[in-house]
């Protein structure tokens, strides 16, 4: 029996237009990196540029919504101003050994039009696991709602690493890659937000 799971039939949606970001924490790297690479994958897919694309990282999920939180502020900043005053990367400054994005780049564009939050918590034998879950489920919605910028929720909460690489697409169940949804969902979204103003 094929599942009744997932968004339905694929949507075509020309986001040429659009400029997203990606924020992922760093812990349990294998199934980030995958996942990241699904995400990005399917912007391209959808006519996103590569340099409408920016990828920054933070440690592990629990600083999500504040790298959420500051990319937005900065690219918004950046809009504002002409490329003078405070920059972006001032505001987010990233590790030395940052991953395929570049930090927001200098040039006045305008801001993100929809961000992508990636983390992967995998339980442990300790109540870490569901604070850490609940904080930035929470936090990641507070920061969407208040900013009205769509923030796609890649946060997988699995119960063991096999669960993890299954919804990354590295299982051995032939599970697609999540991460896929969650570049969809942020063209789809980034549109209907324009749409919606
Ligand atoms: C501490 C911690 C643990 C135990 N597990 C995870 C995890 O499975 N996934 C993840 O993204 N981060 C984990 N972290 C790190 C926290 O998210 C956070 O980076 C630290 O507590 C520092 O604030």
């Amino acid at each position: 029996m094929t599942s009744i799971k997932g968004p339905g039939a694929a949507q075509t949606h020309d986001g040429s237009g659009l400029r997203v970001a990606i924020v992922h924490a760093r812990w349990n790297t294998t199934i980030i990196e995958q996942l990241v690479a699904g995400a990005k994958k399917q912007l391209l897919a959808a006519g996103v540029t590569e340099d409408n694309i920016t990828v920054q990282t933070v440690p592990g999920s629990y600083e999500l919504p504040l790298g959420v939180q500051r990319i937005y502020a900065a690219s918004q900043l950046q809009a504002n101003s002409s490329g003078e005053g405070i920059s972006a990367t001032d505001l987010l400054s990233s590790p030395t050994t940052e991953t395929s994005g570049a930090a927001v780049p200098s040039s006045p564009k305008k801001p993100f039009d929809a961000i992508i939050a990636i983390g992967v918590l995998i339980k442990g034998a300790t109540m870490h696991f569901e604070y850490i879950a609940d904080a930035v489920s929470h936090g990641l919605m507070r920061v969407q709602l208040d900013s009205g910028v769509p923030v796609i929720f890649g946060l997988l909460t699995v119960l063991t690493e096999e669960q993890g690489l299954e919804r990354a697409g590295l299982g051995k169940n032939g599970m697609h890659n999540h991460g896929e949804d969650w570049g969809s969902a942020a063209v789809e979204l980034g549109l209907k937000r324009r749409e919606w103003a």
